[in-house]
């Protein structure tokens, strides 16, 4: 828990000086997270839009940004309030879709920002063809992996420069720590952004880095769970007529199933559903007794939200719309319980 480390003379330490600089607690989760995502490097921050906020530090004003147009809600947040303001520019793509990525970058062009599966609408994108695609125009691509965790996907082996968590979600598992973390394995991009973790300060706390350490062990065990739940779950929704349409990458109609299966281990725990309006989603999410109305995922206990309305209310209604988030749709995060017992709260609050 030190915050600063005895020095032998001026200048003459034993590797630790301060911790926002560094410390042995945030040193042993770097480690380990970065052997996760096969990484040389990984680097931990407070929160997941701290480790956003600081990679998108690397940028300059001018630079541009072309990024999946379904992302969380803070993340949009993050491009559109606050970095527009510093002079960086972005475009929103639909990054399945790989000739419009390639159609969207100028040669100010600087990164390729993607979420796969994405946050809420479960669109899967082809890693590696879009990291080609950008490497040829230069420019540097950035995935966002918390909904896939790096038990199912690895997207440094899929040809991205840099990974990015919400180590607050399937790291953690038990939504009692926030943290982020950015994972790379180029020794450039890491001095730089060691520079940077440094200078903007958002870092973790040791505890929190033990937190995560001790979450982190059960992960794999986790997100097998919680994938096959996910699986059961998609498909009996699937065959409720309450629901117009379900949102999970396993399913045989998902238009990405086949790139899902070649990019992921199992297709995760995440799952959305469209009903009518937002009338019935807000009736269906105040009856259900297992899930709990919450924000966040990643964790044992399921989770059941109004993106419209919560994560991602800070995105306009128009935005929204366009890139199909409607005021029907609910999301679910799939926790560890017994699958029948989910079901069966879903079909109850759902009649
Ligand atoms: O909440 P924080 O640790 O700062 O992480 C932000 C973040 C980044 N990326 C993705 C894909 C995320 O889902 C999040 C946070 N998301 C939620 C809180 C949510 O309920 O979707």
């Amino acid at each position: 828990m030190a915050t600063t480390f005895a020095q032998q003379g001026v200048g003459k330490h034993q590797g630790f000086e301060y911790s926002r600089t560094g410390n042995p607690t945030r040193n042993a989760l770097e480690e380990c997270l970065a052997a996760l995502e096969d990484a040389k490097h990984c680097l931990a921050f407070s929160s997941g839009l701290g480790a956003e906020t600081t990679l998108m530090l690397l940028l300059n004003p001018g630079d541009h940004v072309v990024y999946m147009e379904d992302v969380y809600g803070g993340t949009f947040r993050l491009f559109d309030k606050v970095l527009k303001r510093f002079g960086l520019t972005f475009s929103a793509v639909d990054a399945a879709d790989v000739d419009a990525v390639e159609k969207s970058i100028t040669p100010k062009t600087r990164m390729v920002w993607l979420e796969s599966p994405t946050n809420p609408l479960l669109r899967v994108v082809d890693i590696d063809a879009v990291s080609e695609v950008a490497h040829s125009h230069g420019a540097m691509v950035c995935v966002d992996n918390t909904f896939a965790t790096p038990y199912l996907q690895q997207p440094l082996h899929l040809g991205a420069d840099v990974v990015v968590h919400s180590s607050t979600k399937y790291i953690g598992g038990h939504s009692d720590v926030v943290g982020g973390a950015i994972m790379t394995s180029s020794d450039e991009l890491e001095k730089q952004l060691r520079f940077h973790q440094n200078a903007v300060g958002a870092v973790p706390s040791p505890f929190d880095c033990w937190l995560l350490l001790r979450g982190v062990k059960t992960l794999a065990l986790r997100v097998e769970r919680q994938s096959m739940n996910a699986m059961e779950v998609a498909s009996a929704l699937q065959g409720n007529t309450a629901v117009k349409r379900v949102f999970y990458p396993g399913l045989e109609n998902h238009p990405n199933r086949s790139v899902a299966a070649r990019q992921m281990r199992m297709f995760g725990g995440m799952v959305s559903f469209e009903l009518a309006d937002e009338a019935t989603a807000f009736r269906t999410l105040e009856r259900l007794r297992i899930f709990a109305l919450a924000e966040s995922l990643g964790a044992v206990e399921s989770l059941a939200e109004h993106p419209a309305r919560m994560t991602h209310a800070s995105i306009p209604a128009q935005e929204r719309q366009r890139s199909g988030v409607g005021d029907g749709l609910i999301r679910l995060s799939i926790g560890v319980e017994d699958v029948a017992d989910l079901i069966a709260d879903l079909e109850s609050a759902l009649s």
